[in-house]
């Protein structure tokens, strides 16, 4: 497949300012006629050709300035059509076949309605038309169809016109007055109810709002209304963007690849990030819910009204709106709890991906297959690089700058280049070294070594950023690196000082210390770093018991739980460190201080996959191994206070207030660390807390634990639940998962058996990633010493890549982590991907990340 490279960028030739599609819609054939203004391009080359991309399309008839259009040509799937002038009127017409569209990108029928799904390039598989991001127009959108199996027509922007036509069909015209990119069209049609609220912006203007789902839905969708007039409310107040339509609609659809997608006046979501009510959806489901609303809506600014140049400025959108959907996330809830949970993510799932054969600059230099970088790095690296920036200027003047990038390039498709001018200018920031952060790949790795004498503390700071695919070598990254130093005596600080490393060593003093401070190191997460600290487990410990910044609070314990668990495949258990980390725990569970939301965060172990990364070439076996023996320690030794506090928190009645969740959250944490010590009473527990559940949490919860317990009530509980949801596909996923999440040693079997399960189907995305991204993410199924798991990851791919090229290549990745596992294991998944390689009817999608994965 053909590399495409950001450098080669050049403008179109031709632009489209006004576009007109007519949709005669049907389930089995959609009939498609476009009407484009199209214009030369005064800044584009001066070639006479229209390039106009296509996919899986071909031409029923194509006419310039109401002529039959004389000497085009096809190259490969796109259009070539040749025009004399500098503007002219083309139509084309193109058919559809929406029912028979398994690849979920285009127009396609999901659930018995049409919907559309463009970003990055569907909107090719609809009609032939430059489908760059770089090409605006204004989008007049005709749809018909039958009324019986349509009742509802949306499109982008607000409906102009409607009416009845012949036969049972019916019509609407939507108009979009604001100029968008093709990714961001779209168009629903079918059976729908909705949820509607009358927004009022800060300037008076009424939207209507709507939540359209499935009949039988609407009660699920309060929460979603709710977060989107919660988001609109937050945009205005903490970035001053405000709603610039009549209408915001919003659909669901049970078939869809990604979460959800930000098209103008009319997202679309995937049902599992809009339905929710507290039988169905656990806090996790409703803040996803929350999170991914406001992250859609928010693209409304950070990427509609300002787009993107080239795909390869996917992080000028995403990163920033990862940023705003998390500082709404952090308004609506706990700001520390959600800091920690960011981070936990960037650390599972980013590092893993930066220090591997995908490693990719926030704003990558090629690609073969744009939908393979919708990635971790793209968005969760990107909003952290946003974050220093955010960090670096305060408040105050991060808002002038995103001011006036809004300002400067509203109407405009941008650079990543003109996001970070418009940060300098506004916000009054140096970013020339800074840019660093969107050229270089890889976790700079930062060691901080102190020395103390006659009261002045020096701290020598040293970086390096590895090497990554392309990028043999790397300068320094300018890193602001938030410290405090704490006085042992009191036990307090005298404030924060952050710190700009920005050279490979560097040395920092402060003066005026009676004995050596505790260190407390890049505290809020300041930089996204893997951070190697010296300090002493008795100065950890000492952090993780006072540190006043909750998530350097967090991270302590964290540290020190690291420690405890790589040591110990290395040279078996540390007493006096497990002794400590029990101490810090007890004290954890014993402090009236902490939330109970906080105290879950501070309970959890670190990801094995996190592990793995820390301890390349690992033996995942080892690592699981340790963790579990480290649960059964603590689970026997906090033995008392875990189940005083499974008591406590069971006592405590349902609700959606932060006192609730917590005591939710620490019931089934509990019951994670009691399970390792006494199988028998967690069983109980567990079943207990099942029975008694009145809303999801708890239940899926105390299900999630039994599932890896030996216990007789276990297959009676999954029936139970099977049971009691049959039909509601949200929660059969969860029914899926939670299976494949087993740590039995008979995980695979029942996998096996599940992918022949009837309710298991290949063509929802969502059900196979609730089975198979499971295995992918369990440890003893995925690692299996045999091999089997790698197989199955592997088969899966080769047989969902046929029906949905994109999805089949997000399994890819975790093949390609052999690099970090040990020789036994690497060289088995290594030949999964060369038995992939050898498949010569491999998607662009795929084949592209297989063959980098096994370079
Ligand atoms: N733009 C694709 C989906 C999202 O990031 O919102
Ligand atoms: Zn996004």
């Amino acid at each position: 497949p053909e590399t495409i490279h950001r450098l080669d960028y050049t403008p179109p030739a031709w632009l489209v300012p006004e576009i007109r599609l007519e949709f005669e819609l049907g389930t089995e054939l959609t009939k498609v006629k476009s009407t484009m203004k199209v214009e030369r391009n005064p800044d584009g080359s001066h070639d006479q050709t229209m390039h106009l991309c296509g996919d899986n399309i071909a031409v029923m008839s194509l006419s310039v300035d109401g002529k039959p259009a004389e000497g085009w040509t096809m190259s490969g799937a796109n259009l070539l059509l040749p025009l004399p002038g500098d503007a002219h009127e083309v139509t084309i017409e193109t058919h559809l076949h929406p029912a028979t569209n398994s690849q979920l990108m285009g127009l396609y029928a999901s659930n018995g309605m049409l919907c559309t799904q463009c970003e990055a390039e569907g909107f090719r598989r609809i009609t032939f038309f430059p489908d760059r991001p770089d090409v605006l127009s204004r989008y007049t959108v005709h749809m018909s169809g039958p009324k019986d199996a349509f009742p509802i027509l949306l499109s982008n922007g607000d409906m102009t016109a409607s009416g009845e036509g012949e036969d049972g069909t019916h019509w609407a015209e939507w108009t979009d007055p604001w100029p968008k990119p093709s990714y961001l069209f779209a168009l629903v049609a079918g059976e729908l109810v909705a949820r509607k609220e009358v927004f009022t912006t800060m300037n008076g203007r009424k939207v209507d709002l709507a939540v359209y789902v499935r009949p039988g839905d609407e009660e699920r969708t309060e929460h979603a209304m709710r977060s989107l007039v919660n988001s609109m409310k937050w945009d205005e107040e903490t970035f001053g963007r405000e709603y610039d339509l009549d209408t915001f609609n919003i659909v669901a659809v049970s078939d869809f690849n990604m979460g959800a997608m930000e098209n103008k006046g009319l997202n679309i979501f995937n049902t599992r990030y809009i339905l929710a009510d507290p039988d169905t959806a656990t806090d996790g489901d409703f803040d996803a819910v929350e999170g991914v609303v406001g992250h859609e809506y928010f693209h409304n600014w950070s990427g509609n009204r300002v787009t993107c140049r080239d795909w390869f400025q996917l992080s000028l959108k995403e990163g920033f709106t990862v940023l705003r959907d998390q500082m709404f996330s952090a308004a609506m809830g706990s700001e520390p709890v959600k800091r920690i949970e960011d981070v936990r993510i960037l650390r599972a799932a980013q590092f893993p991906e930066d220090s591997g054969p995908l490693a990719h600059p926030i704003r990558p230099d090629s690609y073969q297959e744009i939908s393979n970088f919708y990635t971790a790095t793209v968005y969760n690296k990107g909003a952290e690089v946003i974050r220093m920036m955010h960090t670096m200027a305060g408040p105050e003047a991060f808002r002038k700058g995103s001011d006036l990038y809004f300002d400067r390039h509203d109407g405009e498709a941008a650079t990543c280049e003109d996001f970070v001018k418009a940060m300098e200018d506004g916000a009054g920031l140096d970013l020339t070294a800074f840019r660093l952060w969107y050229e270089q790949a890889g976790t700079p790795k930062v060691t901080v070594h102190s020395e103390f004498s006659d009261g002045t503390l020096t701290l020598t700071v040293k970086q390096k950023v590895p090497a990554t695919p392309g990028q043999p070598h790397k300068k320094p990254m300018p890193i602001p690196l938030k410290i405090a130093l704490f006085d042992r005596a009191t036990g307090s600080h005298s404030g924060e000082h952050t710190l700009m490393v920005d050279k490979a060593e560097q040395v920092f003093t402060f003066d005026g210390f009676a004995e050596a401070p505790v260190l407390s190191l890049n505290r809020g997460f300041s930089a996204p770093i893997q951070l190697e600290s010296e300090v002493s487990d008795a100065d950890i410990k000492f952090l993780a018991a006072k540190d006043d910044d909750a998530f350097a609070r967090y991270e302590a314990l964290q540290q020190l739980l690291t420690r405890e668990l790589l040591g110990a495949v290395e040279h078996g258990p540390d007493e006096a460190r497990r002794a400590a980390i029990a101490e810090a725990l007890a004290a954890v569970l014993d402090d009236d201080g902490i939330d109970d939301l906080m105290r879950g965060e501070l309970m959890m172990l670190p990801t094995i996959s996190f592990l793995i990364e820390l301890s390349a070439p690992a033996d995942p076996m080892a690592i699981h191994a340790s963790r579990e023996r480290l649960k059964a320690y603590l689970g026997q030794r906090l033995h008392d206070r875990l189940t005083a506090l499974h008591d406590r928190a069971s006592a405590v009645a349902y609700s959606l207030e932060a006192d609730a969740r917590g005591a939710r959250k620490v019931k089934t944490q509990a019951l994670i660390l009691l399970s390792a010590a006494d199988e028998a009473e967690t069983a109980r527990r567990a079943e207990a807390q099942y029975r008694a559940a009145d809303n999801m949490t708890d239940r899926q919860g105390a299900l999630a634990v039994m599932a890896s317990l030996d216990a007789p009530a276990r297959d009676d509980l999954l029936a139970d639940f099977h049971g009691r949801y049959e039909g509601n596909a949200l929660v059969i996923d969860k029914w899926f998962a939670i299976q494949a999440s087993s740590l039995r040693p008979d995980v695979l079997d029942a996998v096996e058996a599940l992918a022949k399960h009837p309710d298991f189907t290949m063509k929802n995305p969502n059900r196979v990633r609730s089975l198979y991204m499971t295995v992918a993410g369990n440890p003893i199924a995925f690692h299996d010493e045999t091999g089997r798991g790698y197989r199955m990851i592997a088969d899966l791919v080769l047989a969902l890549d046929p029906l949905n090229p994109q999805t089949a290549a997000r399994f890819v990745p975790w093949l390609g982590r052999w690099r970090k596992i040990e020789p036994k294991r690497a060289a088995m998944m290594r030949a999964e991907l060369e038995r992939m390689a050898k498949e010569p009817s491999l998607s662009k999608d795929v084949r592209e990340q297989v063959t980098k994965s096994i370079d």
